[in-house]
């Protein structure tokens, strides 16, 4: 069949209509890329209208192909082509690019378009949020299928540029998907050898395919990047290696079709009106037109059809695992809509009061006391789970099983960490990474991500301060937890003994956004659940643990810095001055009190004194100008934590003495 533009099969209309909707998108908004939707459009084409099995009317649907834009500055190519194919967005979604409130914001953000599976644009970060899809797929698949029933069972594809394997996290991602044998990962490469600042022989000439061979990936090459017949084919060479992981560098001409093809000019901004005129003269399409969809839209739509028909071929092989697995059935579904189970909480533990226990090794405990009932709960340590303690008794490992839910991440926190996030953003886990936490500046970039997406990603972070003592200032965090309680939607917990790490486990999972722990190496006391329920404590955020009457000051400290202010608190009453002690656990929970509870904690007028060994930035915030701060302004130093803590000012002694100065 041909098209109406003449000389044109109705897969090359559809082709260029997408790449000229692109165009116009960017066009219209005068803002964006439209060199990739260009030169990708075909790869876009082929997966969304004939490989891929999804459903446009159900984004969501369970079982569906896993698609992520990893080079997000290409918007445009995916936000045209989820309209094409007949997903929730409109031409006046496209018309609305990049603008205020739009469903069509400047790179795809996960939760504001139907059918962007990820927020995408840190290049590098979808690739590697890939990789944890697939590790989801790999995992529920072995848990959930049964002989005749294949209920899990999608591919993970990505689409990615030149920036994206520049970045070193796709170096962590891709070795970790070889390790893995994520034989259902493919990633599609925009191999047009142009990045941003110019031609990429500026700055990058690895062998790529010599690079994934390495990680034992499986490498194909497609000469050009319009033969749909031979991109076609290796995708389907791609889904028929099960074994290893897939990369076909499919080489594009960036800008293609327009006056500025093959040169960086076509990247990052729109490319004026007689560019886009000459743009859809040089594919035959009405240069008096934009957002020209007419004789393509059928076609395109054909994905609607095709996608009710996929779904509704799953929706009947479910009902036949549901009649004959009833309980799995029951489980997949509660864990794919993120519900916990009923009662679970009950069996977290609760610690009496007696010995001193390490709140990594609480959280340990806690995770193994849950793992039964939870057991959506899945993830594993960037090298040093003997350390953190994250790990399922007896720890098996997802490498040689996949059913089993440890995963060794190797020394990839970056890559663990985004893992993580799309693992969250699979649906069916609640995903987990840990290391010390002064690595978590090299899991940042995706913790921010998943503060952004707001995906129920964990991160488990332990030897939260210079309490760690000998391993020195390069291993001790310092500005960490400030930093870290600067993100937005992020939850941060510091618990000051076992009991409190249980209710931070248990607030995390009710929770449904990201949330970090930063858990102590060295032993602490237990505060008595007799006395204290540490649940209903840990969720206000903050509360009073020692009261005091008529007290004359507060003291203030969280994780392990509690307790030289609770013994504080013991010497000025000695010294017959009252000092009540707050633990606070978490800052954001506090900040989602009522004014009238934070008063009860922090009454006006009585002076206060934050005890934390980290940044004294922020505290003055809760303190205020009155009041005084503990903390550390300066890096740590090597020696035994005791003593480490001892002389940069966190005994009780000097905790007690800035006290009396600020009664006075
Ligand atoms: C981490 C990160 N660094 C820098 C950028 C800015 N940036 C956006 S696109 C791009 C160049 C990407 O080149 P390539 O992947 O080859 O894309 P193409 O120009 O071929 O579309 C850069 C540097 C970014 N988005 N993310």
């Amino acid at each position: 069949m041909t098209s109406s533009i003449a000389g044109l099969s109705l897969d090359e209309l559809s082709i260029d209509t997408l790449r000229l909707l692109a165009v116009d998108t960017v066009e219209k908004a005068n803002s964006g890329h439209p060199g990739a939707p260009l030169g990708c459009a075909p790869i876009a084409y082929l997966l969304f209208h004939k490989l891929m099995k999804h459903n446009p009317a159900h984004a969501k649907w369970p079982d569906r192909d896993r698609f992520v834009l990893s080079n997000g500055h290409a918007s445009a190519l995916l936000y045209s082509t989820l309209f094409l194919s007949g997903y929730d967005v409109t031409v006046d979604d496209l018309k609305s690019f990049r603008q205020w409130h739009s469903r069509t914001p400047g790179h795809p953000e996960r939760g504001d378009t139907d059918g962007v599976e990820v927020t995408t644009g840190p290049l590098g970060q979808g690739i590697a949020m890939s990789v944890g899809m697939a590790i989801a797929e790999k995992h529920l698949a072995a848990v959930y299928n049964r002989p005749g029933f294949e209920v899990v069972n999608h591919h993970t594809f990505a689409l990615l540029g030149d920036g994206d394997l520049m970045e070193g996290v796709s170096h962590e991602a891709a070795a970790l998907a070889g390790t893995l044998k994520l034989g259902k990962l493919i990633w599609l490469y925009d191999d047009n050898l142009i990045s941003l600042d110019g031609p990429t022989e500026l700055s990058y000439n690895d062998d790529v395919m010599e690079r994934f061979k390495a990680y034992h990936w499986h490498t194909q090459h497609v000469a050009d990047g319009n033969d749909l017949a031979a991109i076609e084919a290796a995708i389907e060479n791609a889904k028929n290696e099960t074994e290893r992981p897939s990369i076909i560098a499919v080489r594009t001409i960036i800008g293609y079709g327009s006056p500025k093809a093959g040169t960086n000019k076509v990247h990052g901004e729109a490319m004026g009106a007689s560019a886009v005129a000459a743009t859809k003269k040089f594919f035959g399409f009405p240069e008096d037109r934009s957002f020209y969809v007419d004789d393509a839209l059928a076609n395109w739509r054909k994905a609607v059809e095709r996608g009710a028909g996929l779904e509704e071929k799953w929706n009947q092989e479910f009902a036949g695992y549901k009649a004959a697995n009833p309980e799995a059935a029951e489980e997949f579904e509660r864990t794919q809509k993120g519900v916990l189970k009923a009662g679970w909480e009950s069996a977290i533990p609760s610690y009496p009061a007696g010995k001193p226990q390490a709140t990594r090794n609480a959280g340990g405990a806690v995770m193994n006391a849950i793992s039964a009932v939870v057991p959506e709960l899945f993830g594993g340590a960037a090298d040093l789970t003997a350390s953190t303690k994250t790990i399922f008794k007896p720890g098996e490992s997802f490498h040689v099983d996949p059913t089993a839910r440890n995963v060794y991440f190797g020394v990839r926190e970056f890559g663990m960490s985004a893992a993580v996030n799309g693992m969250a953003a699979h649906g069916g886990l609640i995903p987990f990474g840990s290391t010390f936490f002064v690595f978590s500046d090299y899991a940042k970039p995706a913790i921010r991500l998943a503060s952004i997406m707001q995906t129920h990603s964990l991160f488990i972070f332990t030897h939260d301060s210079v309490g760690l003592g000998e391993d020195g200032p390069t291993h001790q965090p310092i500005e960490h937890l400030m930093a870290l309680r600067a993100v937005p939607n992020l939850t941060d917990f510091r618990p000051a003994d076992a009991n409190e790490t249980a209710a931070a486990w248990r607030l995390a999972l009710e929770r449904k956004g990201p949330s970090f722990f930063a858990l102590s190496r060295q032993d602490l006391p237990i505060i008595d659940p007799a006395i204290h329920d540490a649940y209903a404590n840990v969720s206000k955020g903050a509360y009073v643990l020692v009261e005091a009457a008529d007290a004359k000051v507060v003291l203030i400290g969280t994780g392990s810095e509690v307790w030289p202010a609770v013994e504080a608190a013991r010497l000025l009453a000695a010294d017959g001055i009252a000092a009540s002690v707050v633990s606070f656990p978490s800052w954001k929970i506090f900040e989602e009190q009522s004014a009238e509870y934070k008063a009860s904690v922090l009454p006006a007028g009585v002076p206060r004194l934050a005890v934390e060994a980290g940044a004294t930035q922020g505290w003055w915030k809760y303190v205020g100008l009155d009041g005084d701060v503990i903390g550390l302004d300066r890096f740590g130093a090597s020696a035994p934590g005791p003593i480490v803590l001892e002389k940069l000012g966190f005994g009780a002694d000097n905790v007690a003495a800035k006290a009396k100065a600020l009664v006075k």
